[in-house]
Parts: structure tokens; C-alpha cells; sequence
């Protein structure tokens, strides 16, 4: 894509004075030693001290700043490298040589839904050009920052299917496979913990009915909305009907919000992303809200919590027992929908206090406009 003129060798001192004068970090190299760029990662950015920098050897220093592991790849004009996970609050560095382009620097990890999350950023790398002039630069650098396309706008219509189960406190079943994703948990340790032990992750589930139907929008950072209904009755005959109409967008630690709505995310499990006691999984969309809540009729809340995912399936057949720990492979029909309380409201009348229900069978499309 980028033409590099032929360079007379008479000319060559001149292109060195005018790719140095490109940026500090050149400006501090010696001739032939690496430009020096460093990054910082932490949840959920990427920061370089520099935007644009000359073509060459240059060296990554790679600081870690935040709580869970990253890691970071450059990739652009051809290249792919990539650094092992970095520890919290470990560094590391990559030497690389960059021909002129436009590369993207992100964090890897979690098959992209750190790079998802934002940790991604650019690097413009300039060529020496034999005028050397600033006009020349500043035009490349322009046209390297190319503005980004047109609002992509995401929707999804999901419709619930299959069999419906309750799913009701029991152990998780997979201990051993959460507990060293659930060290780095912090402060929110402790409660997950002890839903190891008695949680709404078990396979303690029971065969119900009910009907569930959403659209939701995913478009970035703000404005993301929903709208969906779901009513159904529980293992002891009540009916409940739940309207969505809000997300919630507040990020708590480890449990980003994305803005409500996120499609195609890659997350719990072993990723720290949201919590361990779901297994690592795909989805074609996941969404926070809050939602009305009627039980036979009754408002029982107009702020409860809820937590949607389109998911690749994590349980079975038969028993709908959980039956991978990775279950990121499997075909994405499960629809799942937890409901919470909210802030400090009581308890649901419910087994466990909660409400979680899935629809094993489900399917999306794009909505009508
Ligand atoms: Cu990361």
C-alpha cells in the first residue's frame, strides 16, 4: 500500500535528519539503535508514549499496570508478534522492525475480548522520504489517521426456544478449574466463593416453561439500548413477567458493562472476564439491564438486575447438567437470563433469592427495521 521512493545514497544523511525530527523517541535514538516506544496496559486500555514514529528497529517496553494478566501484539503491514502474558504489574519488551504503515496495538488476550473491551490502540509508522520536508510528513501522517468509517450500528433480535429450565442453588461444578481465576477476583473474592459452594451456577435445575423475546443495540461505548419481555412460571407455580427497557452501563472491577450491550464477546471462565462460575464461553450477544418485575401481577421492582446472554451451549442434554469448562466451541443457542435484586432491595420469593432461567434451543437474527 505504501510506495517508498528509490533513495539516492548522497540524500541519505538528509533522510536520516528528517525521520528523526519525526518524533522524540526517535530523536533520542542513536543511529542504528532501536527507537524506544513503551506501553502501558491496564483494564481496559493501551497507552504508547508515542503516536507516530519513524520506520525501523524499534523497541516495545511493556508495562503491566493493571490487576489480571495482558498481554500485547503488534500487528499491521504483514506482521503479527505478539509478547507471552505479562503479570500484574511485571514488564516486558518486544523488538520488532517496522516498515512504513499503520499498526494496531492491543492486548490478545481472551481470543480479542481484551481488545474488545478497548485495549487497542495505533501506532503510525513514517517513511524517510528524500525531501525530507515537514509539508511531506505531516500529509503521510494524515492520511495514515484515515477517519474512522460510518457508525456501525449493531442489532439483534433474539427470540428464546427449546426447553426452559430453572436453575436453582447448588454447588458449582467445576471448584478446581475456578478457584486460581477466583485469586485474582480481589474484594468481590469472597461472595464469589461462596457461590462455589451454593450459587445459581449448579446442576440443580428443573424443567419450566415460558417465552422470552428481545432486540438489543450495540452501538459502542453509549447508547446502547434494549427491549425485550420475558414471562414465565417457576418450579413453584408462580408466574413472573419481566419488561426490559434500560441497560446498565456502570463497569464494577472485572465486571465490565461495555455500555450495556456487546456482540460476539469471548469471556467468563478462564478469561477474568466476569465471573469464573460460568465457563468459558461465546456469545452472540450479552447485555445488562434493568428491568420491571412483576410476580403474578404485582410490581415486585422497576430497578432489577438483569444479565442476558446468547451463549455456545454449557449444558446438556437430557439433565442440562453443566458439562464443559470451556464451552467456548459449542453451537451459540443457549439464552440465558438472571435476574437480580437491586440495589439494596430484599431478596426475590424465590429458591436461592434469584431468578435464572435459560432456553437451551434459542436463535437471533438481524431485527426488522
Ligand atoms: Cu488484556
Amino acid at each position: 500500500m505504501t510506495h517508498l521512493h528509490a533513495v539516492p545514497s548522497r540524500n541519505v544523511s538528509a533522510v536520516l535528519l528528517a525521520a528523526i525530527a519525526l518524533t522524540t523517541a526517535a530523536a533520542q535514538r542513536g543511529p542504528g539503535a532501536p527507537a524506544v516506544v513503551s506501553a502501558k496496559l491496564s483494564e481496559w486500555k493501551v497507552e504508547l508514549s508515542e503516536a507516530t514514529i519513524a520506520a525501523g528497529p524499534v523497541t516495545f517496553t511493556i508495562t503491566n499496570a493493571g490487576s489480571i494478566p495482558h498481554a500485547f501484539e503488534v500487528e499491521g503491514a504483514g506482521i503479527e508478534r505478539e509478547t507471552e502474558p505479562i503479570q500484574p504489574g511485571s514488564t516486558a519488551t518486544l523488538t520488532l522492525t517496522l516498515k512504513p504503515g499503520t499498526y494496531e496495538a492491543y492486548c490478545p488476550v481472551g481470543e480479542d475480548s481484551h481488545k474488545k473491551l478497548g485495549m487497542e490502540t495505533h501506532l503510525n509508522v513514517v517513511g524517510p522520504k528524500s525531501s525530507g520536508s515537514a509539508t511531506v510528513e505531516s500529509h503521510t501522517s494524515e492520511m495514515d489517521e484515515s477517519p474512522a468509517g460510518p457508525e456501525k450500528l449493531q442489532a439483534i433480535r433474539v427470540t428464546g426456544g427449546g426447553p426452559v429450565i430453572q436453575i436453582l442453588p447448588g454447588p458449582f461444578p467445576f471448584p478446581d478449574s475456578a478457584a486460581p481465576i477466583l485469586k485474582a477476583f480481589g474484594d468481590e473474592r469472597e461472595g464469589l466463593e461462596s457461590q462455589v459452594k451454593n450459587g445459581p451456577y449448579s446442576n440443580n435445575v428443573t424443567p419450566i416453561s415460558g417465552t422470552f423475546t428481545f432486540n438489543a443495540w450495540d452501538k459502542g461505548a453509549t447508547r446502547d439500548s434494549v427491549d425485550g419481555t420475558a414471562e414465565f412460571v417457576t418450579q413453584d407455580g408462580a408466574r413472573w413477567k419481566l419488561v426490559m427497557d434500560r441497560v446498565q452501563t456502570k463497569d464494577v472491577p472485572h465486571h465490565p458493562r461495555f455500555g450495556g450491550v456487546i456482540m460476539g464477546l469471548y469471556y467468563h471462565g478462564v478469561t477474568q472476564v466476569h465471573t469464573p462460575l460460568v465457563p468459558t464461553i461465546n456469545s452472540a450477544v450479552a447485555l445488562w439491564a434493568f428491568a420491571h418485575l412483576y410476580k403474578n401481577d404485582a410490581l415486585v421492582t422497576d430497578k432489577a438486575m438483569v444479565h442476558v446472554m446468547l451463549l455456545s451451549r454449557t449444558r446438556r442434554d437430557g439433565d442440562f447438567a453443566l458439562e464443559c469448562w470451556n464451552c467456548s466451541k459449542n453451537k451459540i443457542e443457549e439464552l440465558q437470563l438472571q435476574i437480580l435484586p437491586g440495589p439494596g432491595e430484599p431478596k426475590f420469593d424465590a429458591p436461592g433469592g434469584f431468578l435464572f432461567v435459560n432456553w437451551e434451543k434459542s436463535s437471533s437474527r438481524k431485527p426488522a427495521s
